[in-house]
């Protein structure tokens, strides 16, 4: 009999649906993978209702019992908003943007993590497997282990770790380190992720050891380098499905049946390079006047964070720049750029996918970037191309993608303008290298590859 996995997650796999009172799956290559697991192991879900005005007690969905976390409307906002995005989200993305440093923010931050905490300690018990997630949770790995909780305990991060010479500027980096130095394994997406963190932790919290392995406090800690994946087959079958190709046609169509469709798709956040892959093709078009009207771009940037002050800065920057392109290189019924400020459906965002020649993925930094796979497994034959920035976890998988330096706006619109005309059999040989790299490393493959050494 498998141990019962208990995933401690900032948010439930399910969603509140107020008008028709019930909970929703909410779709995601995390919800699917583990699903299974803890369906077989008969292991709970512990996270935030995401609803601050009502309480719920624990229930089943879909056979995985589900444990919500409440929190007020204030506490979610100091430690949500204030504190994991207004400081650890861009400190840990190179610092992007300043992060700010607040005590206001960091108690909340510990207030919260602890209502984590002692939620999990009372459903988990001695032979389970608890597995912490993400940079909102880092201290719940110490608080468990200091209050006995679980057989194993395990950490993954889903963005990077900083080098160490951001990570120091952080008032409260001894707190976050040892927190998560509770764990027994530590995960992260990539290896630069893992060496920054055992350099962390040995310079600031006098661990010893080696990148894999450290020894604190008397204890050994893993470190694993796990990067994660998609659902690669239904992805591969939702973009051949016949809906999908006949959508992708239409949606080409529309586009006035551009020679070229360049797409970028991203939630929308400052880390994600939006802004300077439109500069790169206003550089083109500038360059390539032959190509107007022959490429069109379109930018699908998903609502995100909007109630934090550098995403409304951003959206307005990336809205003013898409208006200038149009604007100098547009005819009437023809811009170069179409911005869809929106969530699509998946079956849409497939559409899209397949309807995409070129797909731009051009990160500052990213811990993988889901988007860049799930192109892969969708148009891998016919083979698109990839752009992809050197910065995204994935790069270290992606040897084939044309990787690029985000920040070099001649080496980008380079790129870019040989994306556009790669000949068939490179373009064939790279997409057929990466996507066997993201079949075999899919998600089921990710969630077996942490939770292994936790079953031990
Ligand atoms: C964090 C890390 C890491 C996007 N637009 C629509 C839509 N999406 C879906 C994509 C993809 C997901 O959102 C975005 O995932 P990413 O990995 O690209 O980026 P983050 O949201 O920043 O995720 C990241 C990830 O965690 C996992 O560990 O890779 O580095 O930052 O799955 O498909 N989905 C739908 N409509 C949209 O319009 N349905």
């Amino acid at each position: 009999m498998d141990r019962r996995v208990i995933v401690v997650a900032n948010r439930l796999p399910v969603k509140w649906d107020s008008a028709a009172t019930r909970w929703e799956t909410s779709p995601g290559g995390l919800v699917s993978a583990l699903t299974p697991i803890l369906r077989a192991s008969e292991g709970s879900w512990v996270g935030w209702s995401g609803v601050s005005d009502e309480e719920f007690e624990p229930f089943e969905h879909e056979g995985i019992e589900q444990v919500p976390i409440h929190l007020s409307d204030d506490q979610y906002r100091a430690f949500y908003v204030g504190f994991c995005n207004g400081t650890l989200w861009p400190l840990y993305h190179d610092a992007i943007r300043p992060p700010e440093f607040h005590r206001h923010t960091w108690r909340p931050y510990v207030e919260v993590n602890r209502i984590f905490a002692d939620r999990t300690a009372e459903v988990a018990t001695d032979d389970d497997i608890v597995w912490v997630q993400d940079y909102q949770l880092q201290l719940v790995p110490r608080m468990l282990r200091e209050a006995d909780v679980g057989h194993r305990i395990g950490f993954y991060l889903h963005i990077p770790f900083p080098p160490v010479e951001l990570f120091s500027t952080l008032p409260w980096r001894a707190q976050v380190l040892n927190g998560l130095l509770g764990s027994d394994v530590i995960a992260f997406q990539s290896r630069s992720s893992r060496s920054n963190f055992a350099r962390a932790a040995r310079r600031l919290a006098g661990a010893e050891g080696s990148s894999s392995r450290l020894e604190y406090q008397g204890r050994t800690i893993e470190l694993q380098v796990s990067p994660i994946g998609i659902d690669a087959e239904a992805f591969a079958l939702l973009g051949n499905d016949r809906a999908t190709r006949e959508r992708a046609a239409q949606i080409r169509a529309d586009l006035g049946d551009p020679e070229v469709v360049v797409l970028g798709v991203d939630r929308l956040d400052y880390t994600k390079g939006i802004d300077l892959r439109i500069k790169a093709l206003e550089t083109l078009l500038e360059r390539r006047p032959d190509l107007v009207g022959k490429v069109a771009f379109v930018q699908v940037a998903v609502p995100s964070r909007e109630d934090v002050e550098q995403y409304r800065i951003i959206r307005e920057d990336i809205e003013r720049l898409v208006g200038r392109v149009n604007g100098s290189f547009g005819e009437v019924g023809r811009p170069p750029i179409h911005y869809l400020h929106r969530s699509l459906p998946i079956e849409e965002l497939a559409a899209y996918y397949r309807a995409a020649d070129v797909m731009l993925v051009t990160p500052l930094r990213d811990g993988m970037n889901l988007v860049a796979k799930e192109y892969v497994a969708i148009h891998h034959r016919p083979p698109g191309v990839l752009v992809l920035s050197e910065f995204a976890g994935a790069a270290e998988q992606f040897g084939a993608a044309l990787l690029v330096n985000p920040y070099d706006t001649d080496g980008l619109t380079s790129m870019l303008e040989w994306a556009t005309r790669i000949d068939a059999e490179e373009r064939s040989r790279r997409m057929r290298r990466l996507w066997r790299s993201v079949r075999d490393h899919d998600v089921f493959w990710w969630a077996e590859r942490c939770l292994a050494p936790l079953r031990g």
